[in-house]
Formats: C-alpha cells, sequence, structure tokens
C-alpha cells in the first residue's frame, strides 16, 4: 500500500496544540464559531443565522451539535476539560479530540469507513465532520431487530486494515515508534479503561452501579472471585504493555453508524478518541462483546427475539472470519514491516512456514479477543458505563435475568480463556445460556 498521510516517511511531526484559546461552545455560539470555517460555511450555504443547530451528543464524554444550513448540514463535536457522563468533577484533558482527529485521519487513508473531516481546530478541541444524516447508532438499531448485513463485514475489513497498517507487520519499525510515541501520550483515556473495565468493577467503587438489589449477590460474588479476578489482571496487564498496534480503544456499536438509505447500505466507524498503541484483540473484543450483549437484551425487548439472537451471533462470526480473512491478504501482500520479515519465509521458498505463522498468530489474538470480550461484558453491567441494550429493559428484573446470562459468558471467557480458543465456540456458549438456535 501506498501512503500518502501521516504514516508517510517524512510526515511533518504532529503535537498536541496550545489550549490557552479554548473556548467551551454553548448551542447559540456554535453557528458564529463555523462561519469563521470557510470550507464549513460553503458546506452550509446561506447566512449563521439561517442555520439550525441542536446538541445531538449521547456519550459519555463530548458535545456533539448537528448544524443544517440551506445547502447542507454539518456535525461538529467539541471536547470539554471534563466527563460529561459524571460533570465537572471529572476532569479529562482536551487533548483526546487531538487523538480523535489524528485517529481519524489515519483510519481514513487505511481503511476508509469513517465520516469525513471538514475542519479541525486544534486548539478549540473542535472537529467539524460530514454529518451522517441518514445514518443510526448501530447499537439502536441492533435493538431495534434491524439488521444491516454489510456492517460485520466492513467491520472485520476495517480492523484488519487498521490494526495491520499501523502494526511492525507493515510499517518499518522506526516509524511504527514513532506512531506509539505520538498516541503513547493519550494516558487519561487509556486509564479511563483501565479503571472502568479492568479495576472498579472487582472492587467496592462509588462509580459502579449494576440492577439493584437483583444483581447484589452477584456483584458481591464477582468481587470476590479470586480467579475471575487474576485472569482480569491477566488481561489488564496485555492492554498496559502490549503495544501491537494503533486500536481504535473503544470500538462498541454505539461507535457504529449505518445507514439503509435507498436501499444502500452504508457503515461508519466513529468516536476514535480513546486510540492507543495496544493490543489488536482489544478492538476485536470490543466488538465482539456488544454483539453478546446485544444478543442476551434481545429476550428483554419483547416477543421474536430468537431469530434476532440467532442472527446477532452469526454477525459475531461474520465479524472473524471477516477480519481474520482480510488480515490473512494483507499478511501476505503488505508484510513489510519488521516483524516476520518476507526474507526469512516467503524468499526463503518457506511460504508454508509464512502460513502457519499466520494462523498461530490468528489463533493468539482470537484468544486474546475473546478474553477481552469478556472484560468489556462485565463492565457494562457492574461498572459505571452502562449500554442502551440492556438499560431499556424493564421491568428491573427482566433486565437482571437478561444480565445474569450475560455476565455468566463474561466470566467463562475471561476465566476460562483458551480453553474458548473461537468465536465459534464462544458463540456456541452464547446460545446454550440463552437457550437460542445455533
Ligand atoms: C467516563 S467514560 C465511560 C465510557 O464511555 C466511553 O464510551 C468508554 O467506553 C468509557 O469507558
Ligand atoms: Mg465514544
Amino acid at each position: 500500500m501506498i501512503h500518502s498521510g501521516p504514516l508517510e516517511k517524512d510526515a511533518p511531526p504532529e503535537a498536541v496544540p496550545d489550549y490557552g484559546a479554548y473556548e467551551p461552545l454553548a448551542l447559540d455560539r456554535v453557528a458564529l464559531r463555523l462561519a469563521a470555517y470557510p470550507e464549513v460555511a460553503a458546506r452550509l450555504g446561506g447566512r449563521p443565522e439561517d442555520w439550525r443547530v441542536r446538541e445531538v451528543g449521547d456519550g459519555n464524554l463530548n458535545f456533539v451539535y448537528i448544524v443544517e444550513g440551506p445547502a447542507g448540514s454539518v456535525c461538529a463535536k467539541q471536547a470539554l476539560p471534563f466527563v460529561r457522563l459524571v460533570g465537572e468533577s471529572w476532569p479529562l484533558p482536551l487533548s483526546r479530540s487531538f487523538f480523535e482527529h489524528a485517529a481519524l485521519a489515519r483510519e481514513a487513508q487505511l481503511a476508509g469507513a469513517v465520516p469525513q473531516i471538514l475542519r479541525f481546530d486544534g486548539p478549540q478541541a473542535l472537529i467539524v465532520m460530514e454529518n451522517l444524516a441518514t445514518h443510526v447508532i448501530w447499537r439502536k438499531a441492533l435493538t431495534a431487530r434491524e439488521r444491516h448485513e454489510t456492517a460485520a463485514p466492513v467491520l472485520g475489513r476495517f480492523m484488519a486494515e487498521t490494526l495491520f497498517r499501523t502494526s511492525d507487520l507493515h510499517l518499518p519499525a522506526a516509524r511504527k515508534k514513532r506512531e506509539m510515541a505520538l498516541f503513547s501520550a493519550n494516558t487519561a483515556l487509556a486509564k479511563i479503561t483501565e479503571d472502568l473495565v479492568f479495576t472498579d468493577p472487582y472492587r467496592v467503587h462509588p462509580l459502579n452501579r449494576w440492577t439493584s438489589p437483583d444483581l447484589d449477590e452477584t456483584a458481591a460474588a464477582v468481587r470476590a472471585d479470586t480467579e475471575w479476578k487474576r485472569a482480569i489482571q491477566d488481561l489488564k496487564w496485555q492492554f498496559l504493555t502490549s503495544a501491537e498496534a494503533l486500536v481504535h480503544g473503544d470500538l462498541h456499536t454505539g461507535s457504529v453508524m449505518v445507514s439503509n438509505a435507498d436501499g444502500a447500505e452504508d457503515v461508519r466507524v466513529i468516536d476514535p478518541e480513546f486510540a492507543f498503541y495496544g493490543p489488536m484483540g482489544f478492538d476485536v473484543g470490543a466488538l465482539l462483546a456488544n454483539l453478546f450483549l446485544a444478543h442476551f437484551a434481545q429476550d428483554g425487548h419483547g416477543p421474536g427475539a430468537e431469530e434476532m439472537k440467532a442472527w446477532l451471533l452469526v454477525q459475531a462470526s461474520r465479524v472473524w472470519d471477516c477480519f481474520a480473512g482480510r488480515f490473512g491478504e494483507l499478511w501476505r501482500t503488505e508484510r513489510g514491516g519488521d516483524a516476520y520479515p518476507v526474507a526469512l519465509f516467503e524468499a526463503q521458498g518457506e511460504a508454508d512456514a509464512s502460513q502457519e505463522a499466520l494462523d498461530a498468530f490468528l489463533a493468539r489474538l482470537q484468544v486474546d479477543a475473546l478474553g477481552f470480550a469478556g472484560a468489556k461484558m462485565a463492565r457494562r453491567i457492574l461498572g459505571l458505563a452502562h449500554v442502551s441494550d440492556l438499560e431499556t429493559i424493564e421491568p428491573a428484573s427482566l433486565r437482571a435475568a437478561c444480565e445474569t446470562r450475560a455476565l455468566a459468558l463474561a466470566r467463562q471467557l475471561v476465566v476460562e480463556r483458551g480453553t474458548i480458543a473461537t468465536v465459534a465456540a464462544a458463540c456456541r456458549r452464547a446460545a446454550s445460556l440463552s437457550g437460542a438456535a445455533t
């Protein structure tokens, strides 16, 4: 692949901006701010006073505005100096916007399937993007039992291309280390994951919550589960130390948007503010986790769940199969980095040995992904940040029943890591716990 962008050999160094002139936007200031960006004003058309602005952010961290003008619309996302979900008592650096933009630029170049960036105002921690007007958050579509058949293959391919092409399999070591150094400063966001995914659900912590009183005993049992805690720390160790590739870092179904306008599906990945150099299996696991959560949530959303439950497990398998298939193609055609060099295998007539190395690499990655999937499932039931798939289930007793089955799979994936070695095997476990057809 020929790079022409931030991964280029002689690309100018990027740096976190100075935030001295930063001003948080309020709804009534958005139009005036955007009017100062000619490319944005041109897309909107007309005058700022004609533009309609609404705040649509439903994520945990930032404010997101949709701005509509006579000629078109845009999406403007600004980081705040704190966590939106919790408030000003939890400060969070504005630099997450810089890392989000840097990751989006790389993803656009390496894989596509991200929103087009119209303007990045670094010192204002503001990214102005195309407005995906016909798209919805995939999580919401899944809860509504809408099926987008291209999502799993697009996402499998997206992960293979971003992860392979930012790793030592593709990049020369010096360039990979330059990239790793840039993203290594995104420490505050990584720390959120370190705490919220790998630590807090396994101890008493004021930010934890769960369906209470139904799951009180379960939460206490998890905190006392030595095997689970040890296995989760093995995964945390990997998260902390394994700088394999530029991971999105928060690739759940709420970070994916899907559309089926005029019968043509489109799939985009959004929100890579957690991006950093970490284990490849973390992104794959995040996506699998959220498909499994959607699967277990189906029984809470009324009759007729069976078909969707089965479909969701098929999508989990397709994510892995498409990921592995594309990763294998890249292994054979773009292995120009310092790891597993072609010079030692294909160039010496040992293509079979290269294939064996690939198979072993993917087998290990699959095990990693399933472990991370288990970690990501449990945190959404016992930790601070939950998912709407489960949160919208009423009554609470029905939600707790769904969550209990999801937690059972989460534990198996984490504690029996290595025994449940394939996504297909994990899907069989999920089906057996939820009484789904396979
Ligand atoms: C305080 S932020 C909570 C969660 O929201 C994001 O989507 C990440 O998953 C993070 O862990
Ligand atoms: Mg997000």
